[in-house]
């Protein structure tokens, strides 16, 4: 029986959802209380509303429920950032203060904080991005993530806080609509596909970005909390691929079943920002370091999604 008691912060996004789930069966339902600014209704496990700004209601929460561990999941992303710099800043930062801080000071054994592929920009090899980059990214959200590693890095070597953190790449999954970002349109494509819907992307269709699964980015998230902390050389955040693709190759691989699949382009404001995003990042360190490996390529993730999709 664990004796460790869950608390995620931002329960009802496209990861935040379907990592509940996965921790629920783990741990055990009431194990698990999944937090979010809105109502998440009834689940199987315990939830509460939780404004992550309002550092006092959140260590309210941990004493409540005895709280072991944080997954602190709420941000906005990089498209939705854009149309408001520092209203994006605010929410970024001061959530992860108050987490942070809250941590600290109710002796939480484990936090994980996930940051992205929005961190690397200007000067950073977009072939095969590595570990150690120069990171200077064009987002307010890339920019809070940048900042989000760093303090995750001070919190652990300052006061022996056990903070972990992956940069994800785009997640694609059936179970959860993404919420304003750049690499949205690789969700999205999938439900046009199997409503026989026609698809206008607003990326051009040869914007080759890192994307991962969502079975393979709960997997690694999981995996990533339960390595043995000797373990871990990478206190910032860890690169994570699974696989790299156009538009166009997406595209592509949705009309090998269903051949009908039409798409067209019109990018929009988000073709600057995943311009300056790379094509692939090498993820050697978790490799080494915590033995990850990626399941899904481009086409077997296809097939999972339109089997789980098909109406
Ligand atoms: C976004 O597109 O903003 C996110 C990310 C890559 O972090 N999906």
């Amino acid at each position: 029986m664990t004796t460790e008691r869950i608390l995620i912060v931002g329960a009802g996004g496209q990861i935040g959802s379907v990592l509940t789930d996965a921790l629920r069966q783990n741990y055990g339902n009431d194990h698990v209380i999944a937090s979010d600014m809105r109502d998440l209704g009834a689940q199987a496990g315990p939830t509460e509303v939780l404004n992550a700004l309002d550092g006092n209601a959140l260590d309210h929460l941990v004493q409540k429920w005895k709280i072991t561990q944080i997954y602190h999941l709420a941000a906005i992303l990089s498209a939705t950032g854009e149309k408001d710099p520092m209203w994006a800043w605010n929410i970024n930062m001061s959530s992860l203060f108050n987490v942070l801080e809250t941590a600290r000071n109710r002796n939480i054994r484990k936090v994980y904080y996930p940051s992205s592929i929005a961190v690397f920009g200007e000067s950073a090899d977009r072939d095969l991005t590595p570990q150690t980059e120069v990171l200077i990214p064009a987002t307010v959200y890339g920019i809070s993530k940048v900042a989000g590693e760093n303090w995750a890095h001070y919190y652990f070597h300052r006061y022996g806080l056990d903070v972990r953190s992956l940069r994800y790449p785009g997640i694609i999954g059936y179970q959860s609509m993404p919420g304003g970002g750049t690499t949205d349109y690789a969700v999205d494509i999938y439900h046009y596909a199997v409503r026989k819907e026609a698809y206008t992307c607003f990326l051009s269709e040869n914007t080759r970005l890192p994307m991962l699964y969502m079975d393979d980015a709960i997997r690694a998230t999981l995996e990533l909390m339960d390595a043995p902390a000797e373990k871990l050389t990478v206190r910032t955040s860890y690169n994570l691929a699974g696989m790299s693709f156009t538009p166009a190759e997406i595209a592509a691989s949705i009309q090998k079943v269903l051949p009908g699949f039409q798409i067209s382009y019109a990018p929009d404001f988000r073709q600057a920002i995943a311009d300056s995003w790379p094509g692939a990042i090498d993820d050697s360190a978790a490799r080494a370091d915590w033995g990850w490996a990626p399941r899904y390529d481009l086409d077997a993730m296809t097939h999972d999604m339109l089997s789980h999709l098909h109406p």
